[in-house]
């Protein structure tokens, strides 16, 4: 019996020759990577044209989000690095698994939230994995600052994506989207918070074309929150507002990394409201069965709005190539979120427990 499995699984197993490790990095990981690519045949109908669209489904990584493949990497190396404990600011998903990786790793983590604007379930992992949780009188963007002050004096990692090794994991998702597809999309929907995943995916975009494994790069289209859209608007936001508090931020790490990343591509940063952010949760989990997380549904509904000639969009989905290979990251599950979702509830039916009542529910 062997308990390689483990290890024989996860972003460094699957692509360690492109990842910064060497045989004397210990490999912390929860077997995260290798998420589905799902074909969606309504939203595909939607953007017509006999385009395609896929949904790379991020909240099927061990702790619900995109961010396990980035805290494999930067926990691995902390724990090369000889680091006693990790820090990081968080809008909820990197609490969660940067608490989840420290936990495996036997190393104390620190997590700096921004007081009553996480979403439940994200509070609940930070707590169930054992973070020392700390609850910030101010924003997201506030949080990162102390945490980079913390960083320059202190022997504590910062696992951030400041952090280049969290980057670096996070790549890994175009990698697999290229193999799964025999190329790259046409092109690829984000949603943009602090700016990080969009420009790991193209750097992984980027690096696979240099080895020709793939012909082409796709057209990267980011979208941020109405009320939180420092690139949008190019600008600083003060205080950002948003219902998809896990991009509630106002000061982007990456900011300069995404811009190159959007317009290298050819892409553009575009806004929506929180509105259509949860129409565009309740389509996709209504009509593909895919329950994403709010922040994840803006996506979605930035493809919505660049399909429609009324709404003032960036980007114009018209442009797409005639069966273009279209790619929307979901970067988090619906669970994470379970206030929001319950907002959104219609009522339950009452009935006795009675054939003829719920035989009428059939139509
Ligand atoms: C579900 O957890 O910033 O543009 O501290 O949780 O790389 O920041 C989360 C970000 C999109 C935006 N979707 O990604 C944090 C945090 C979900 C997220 C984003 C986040 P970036």
């Amino acid at each position: 019996m062997s308990f390689r499995t483990l290890h024989d699984r996860g972003v460094i197993a699957r692509y360690r020759s492109y990842l910064p490790v060497s045989e004397n990095t210990p490999v912390i990981s929860l077997n995260e990577g290798s998420t589905p690519l799902i074909h969606a045949p309504k939203l595909s109908a939607r953007v017509g044209r006999g385009c395609e669209v896929f949904i790379k489904y991020e909240g099927l990584n061990p702790t619900g989000s995109f961010k396990d493949r980035g805290m494999t990497l930067a926990l691995s190396k902390a724990i090369e690095n000889g680091s006693k404990a990790v820090i990081c600011a968080s809008t909820g998903n990197t609490s969660a698994a940067a608490a989840a990786y420290a936990a495996r790793a036997s190393i104390t983590c620190i997590v700096l939230l921004p007081a009553g604007k996480i979403s439940f379930g994200k509070l609940a992992q930070a707590f169930m994995y054992g973070a020392k949780v700390v609850a910030i009188d101010g924003n997201f963007d506030d949080a990162l600052r102390l945490v980079r002050e913390i960083g320059e004096t202190e022997p504590i990692a910062v696992v951030n994506s400041i952090n280049p090794d969290r980057l670096q994991g996070q790549k890994t998702a175009s990698f697999e989207i290229i193999e799964e597809l025999g190329d790259a999309p046409d092109v690829h929907i984000l949603p943009v918070g602090n700016a990080g995943n969009i420009s790991a995916y193209w750097m992984g975009y980027e690096e696979f074309h240099s080895l020709k494994k793939s012909t082409r790069n796709p057209v990267m289209l980011g979208f941020q929150a109405a009320g939180s859209a420092p690139i949008y608007h190019n600008r600083v936001i003060e205080k950002p507002e948003t219902v998809a508090t896990a991009i509630r931020i106002g000061n982007p790490a990456s900011w300069d990394k995404a811009t190159r990343a959007l317009q290298t591509s050819g892409g553009a940063i575009d806004i929506v409201t929180d509105e259509e952010i949860l129409a565009a949760q309740f389509w996709l989990s209504s009509n593909e069965g895919i329950f994403v997380e709010p922040a994840s549904a803006a996506s979605i509904a930035g493809l919505f709005k660049s399909l429609d000639p009324a709404a003032g969009r960036a980007y114009d989905a018209s442009r797409f190539p005639e069966g273009a290979r279209i790619v929307c990251t979901v970067t988090g599950h619906g669970l994470k979120d379970p206030d929001v979702a319950k907002d959104q509830c219609g009522s339950v039916i009452a009935a006795k427990a009675e054939r003829g009542e719920i035989l009428r529910l059939i139509s």
